[in-house]
């Protein structure tokens, strides 16, 4: 099988010739892509970035011995897909935790004739990616934790399960109930069984707390990243710090505090200079929406090849990875488990309803990052977000905020359509 009897991602994929089925093959692609999609046009880009790039070019390298190293010492691997599984309790057992998604449609082979075609693209992907054996990290993970957002998620761990061991926590759809806390701590507390077992390690205040200060430290450093795109001329551009977030979801956490640490360093640096990645001035969009995972930057390449800059994006890849904090406080097990309860269930997603949070969200992003106009990002088929998005265009307009829809997927196939809609738009501001 080939690529080119595949639907194409972007156009370079339709000159790719290799078997997509070999895993061997593909881990060369993942760089090519990076090369071709990504860099292009980039310029005066952070030093730092270097560190970011390096892990993308090695994505299934280093971090990958790491972790079968790692599991040779008995230490267990917990693959998620969704922003409401505390890393905090993977992580306070000893466990390494990983972000798993899927951004790319090169992996749909596997899923197909196994989920309906009007089913969203970052499932058919992330399910393209474990059944086909693409994917390293499905390989490796002891353990699958999924959760009950959409429904297309739902069925997707009935699917997994038969060849990986998945474990469901039961999200709450109407978070603003009482209940609804009290039935996510009840969730949590069952997690930390299964953990417990997998792990054979116990949870305790200790260790509760120490993953609590680690993963605190990790988000207030993609905070500061994000902070100083409040600047004009922005210190770097949006795919760059895309990318960054990206990373976050799977590589080791204090490497993380450190390298993106460093990062935030130069850039506030940058910006007491005036030194920009994009020309001061130029059109600022804020981007909201469905999660944007590895290497989908195709968004971000249309809007800022056309020389206008992403200064945030309001996403579970951007905003609500790292917004929402706690104060550390409690002695016991069950206080920090409240602490992160109230963490978690703070972050505004579609699936929720209501989810009017995230309204207020965006209207006090656009001020913070100063964006000129908000570009509503919707997977094709992912019905919470789609219906949200009307909502949100018409209420936006009102206090008038420009608002530009888009529903797509992970091919090229309507990129001449939103380059004529980009364009129109950022002319309109
Ligand atoms: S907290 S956004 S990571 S659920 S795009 S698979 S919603 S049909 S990813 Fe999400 Fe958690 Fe919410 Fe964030 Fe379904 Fe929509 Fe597909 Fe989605």
């Amino acid at each position: 099988m080939t690529t080119e009897e595949k639907p194409n991602w972007y156009p370079m994929w339709k000159n790719l010739k290799l078997d997509i089925q070999k895993h061997d093959q593909l881990l060369g692609v993942l760089p090519e892509i990076y090369e071709e999609i990504y860099i292009v046009s980039q310029k005066n880009r952070p030093q730092g970035m270097n560190f970011f790039e390096f892990v993308v070019g090695d994505i299934h390298g280093i971090r990958i011995s790491e972790l079968v190293k790692a599991q040779q010492e008995g230490k267990k691997v917990v693959a998620t897909f969704c922003l409401y599984i505390p890393d905090e309790i993977i992580t306070a057992l000893d466990a390494i935790g990983v972000g798993l998604c899927g951004g790319t449609n090169f992996s749909n082979f596997a899923s197909e004739g196994l989920l309906p075609a009007n089913t969203c693209a970052l499932i058919k992907s992330s399910l393209g990616f474990g059944l086909g054996n693409i994917c390293p990290y499905y390989q490796l993970a002891d353990l699958i934790v999924g959760e009950t957002t959409c429904d297309g998620k739902k069925k997707c761990w009935e699917i997994l399960a038969k060849s990986k061991p998945v474990y469901v926590v039961e999200t709450p759809q109407c978070k603003d109930r009482l209940q609804a806390r009290e039935h996510y701590l009840a969730e949590l507390r069952a997690l930390i069984t299964r953990l417990e077992e997998l792990t054979k390690k116990r949870l305790t205040a200790e260790n509760l707390k120490a993953a609590m200060e680690k993963m605190k430290k990790k988000r207030h450093q993609l905070k500061r990243v994000y902070n100083t795109r409040k600047s004009d001329p922005v210190p770097i551009s949006g795919k760059d710090s895309l990318l960054v977030s990206q990373i976050a979801f799977y590589d080791d956490p204090d490497r993380q505090i450190q390298m993106v640490g460093q990062l935030a360093d130069e850039l506030e640096k940058r910006v007491k200079e005036g030194v920009g990645a994009l020309n001061k001035g130029a059109k600022r969009i804020l981007i909201s929406g469905t999660p944007m995972a590895i290497p989908n930057w195709k968004l971000h390449h249309l809007v800022e090849t056309k020389g206008a800059a992403i200064v945030a994006e309001e996403t579970c890849t951007g905003t609500r990875y790292f917004e929402s904090d706690y104060n550390i406080k409690g002695n016991t097990v069950e206080e920090l488990l409240e602490v992160l309860a109230d963490r978690y269930m703070s972050i505004n997603c579609a699936c929720y309803t209501p989810n009017s949070g995230r309204k207020d969200d965006i209207k006090r992003q656009v001020k913070e990052y100063k964006a000129d106009g908000v570009i509503l990002y919707t997977l094709s088929f992912c019905q919470p977000y789609d219906i949200e998005s009307i909502g949100l265009e018409k209420d936006l307009k009102e206090q008038g905020i420009p608002v530009l829809s888009i529903n797509t997927d992970y091919t090229s196939d309507d990129e001449g359509q939103l380059n004529t809609r980009i364009e129109a738009f950022l002319e309109m501001l």
